[in-house]
């Protein structure tokens, strides 16, 4: 069977709304054309409640879908929840979309729509043929409760079939930032493929001597160096055991550095405008990202570099991001440590995370709670007040 595996569609994100639907939709109906079976794992919203327009993106993108003629079934469904269709499309939610056990989620609510499998903590078994494929899922959990998770769960594949584990969280070989991220080895053992979303960068990797694919988000998201490769999904090959990534139009995204060494801002904002015109219109409408880096000119600060004009003057031909974090000077050089101490395809929210965990840890308090869930409580889009008292209560009940 030919498994399609896309991920971290991110529909509703404000920045890139548009290429968020285009390039998801994109993605979906391709993989639809290549493969017996989507697999999905996480992310398809950017926000845990999205707004009823965002919802209906997405249930127009899984609709389509379902009325195609598909040749491969789910044939069976085990363990939590139930399923509403027998097309096999199969995801789990992502950390985006994570909300208190219990409690429905955006993904949940595609699932009892009849538009997709939703595996969290189950397995959908799909059938082509005399073929049969184990797909079990987890949804994206805080780091810091997967081992204790797993013990719950105790995921085992299932004799006779191909199985493939998949799941939504950071992984310490390639994002080595916080010990309380998974580790290759911490993986359920015995499956023949694993997949991971969460990561928005490409990667192939292995566990337990089996193949690991992430594919990647189908949208830009960090702007950071990882994300310049091209979007798409791949498509693995259950009796070749082979796979084969697959591009689909994404908007174009550089990132160039620009050195300020010695110079005034006059000079810089020619350098810029230089790099910028050279990206400008290649692939419609290019995100140029110009870092700068080094020491202005004695006196300088940086402040002087007018981004917002090279912005608006460049705007039909070029999406222009001037960062000035790396300019080693008065203000500018305090922002320097977030800019250095981030590991390219880290987001915020992860460097955040780590600090958080760190204070937590340093300041020896005993929660209740994991601090990852305490700290995804505090950060969910709501008002201030209604996070802190809804925390609090959680805390103190
Ligand atoms: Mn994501």
């Amino acid at each position: 069977m030919r498994i399609a595996i896309l991920s971290d569609f991110h529909l509703g994100y404000e920045r890139f709304r548009e290429d968020a639907l285009r390039q998801a939709g994109e993605a979906l109906s391709a993989a639809a054309d290549k493969a017996d079976v989507l697999l999905i794992p996480g992310d398809i919203f950017d926000n845990r409640e999205p707004s009823p327009d965002v919802l209906a993106e997405g249930i127009n993108l899984f609709r389509d879908l379902s009325k195609r003629e598909w040749h491969a079934r789910v044939s069976e469904f085990r363990g939590e929840g139930r399923t509403f269709t027998d097309v096999p499309i199969v995801a789990i939610p992502g950390t985006h979309e994570r909300r208190a056990e219990g409690i429905e989620d955006p993904v949940d609510l595609l699932g009892l729509a009849g538009l997709l499998v939703d595996t969290t903590n189950a397995c959908a078994i799909v059938e082509r043929g005399g073929e049969r494929v184990a797909i079990r899922g987890l949804g994206g959990i805080a780091e810091d409760r997967f081992k204790e998770i797993m013990k719950r769960e105790d995921p085992k594949p299932i004799e006779g079939m191909f199985n493939i584990f998949f799941f939504h969280q950071s992984i310490y070989e390639f994002l080595p930032f916080s010990q309380d991220f998974i580790k290759l080895d911490d993986l359920p053992d015995g499956f023949d493929l694993y997949v991971d979303g969460h990561i928005h960068g490409r990667i192939e990797s292995s566990s337990h001597g089996k193949p690991l694919l992430i594919p990647g988000s189908t949208v830009l998201t960090q702007l950071k160096d990882g994300e310049q490769e091209t979007k798409g999904f791949y498509v693995f090959d259950t009796l070749t055991k082979s796979y084969v990534f697959n591009e689909i139009g994404s908007r174009r995204f550089v990132l160039r550095r620009v050195s300020i060494e010695g110079k005034e801002p006059s000079e810089v904002t020619d350098d810029i405008e230089s790099v910028v015109s050279a990206e400008a219109g290649k692939g419609g409408n290019p995100i140029v990202k110009i870092e700068l880096v080094g020491k202005l000119k004695a006196g300088y600060k940086g402040i002087e570099i007018n981004s917002p004009e090279i912005v608006k003057h460049n705007s039909g031909k070029a999406i222009v991001e001037i960062g000035k974090d790396k300019i080693e000077a008065g203000q500018a050089s305090a922002q320097g440590g977030l800019g250095e101490k981030m590991a390219d395809g880290v987001s915020i929210k992860d460097y955040g995370l780590g600090i958080f965990l760190e204070k937590v840890r340093n300041n020896g308090y005993d929660l209740k709670k994991s601090p990852i869930e305490l700290f995804e409580d505090l950060s969910v889009g709501e008002t201030k007040e209604k996070v802190v008292k809804r925390v609090m209560d959680d805390l103190l009940s």
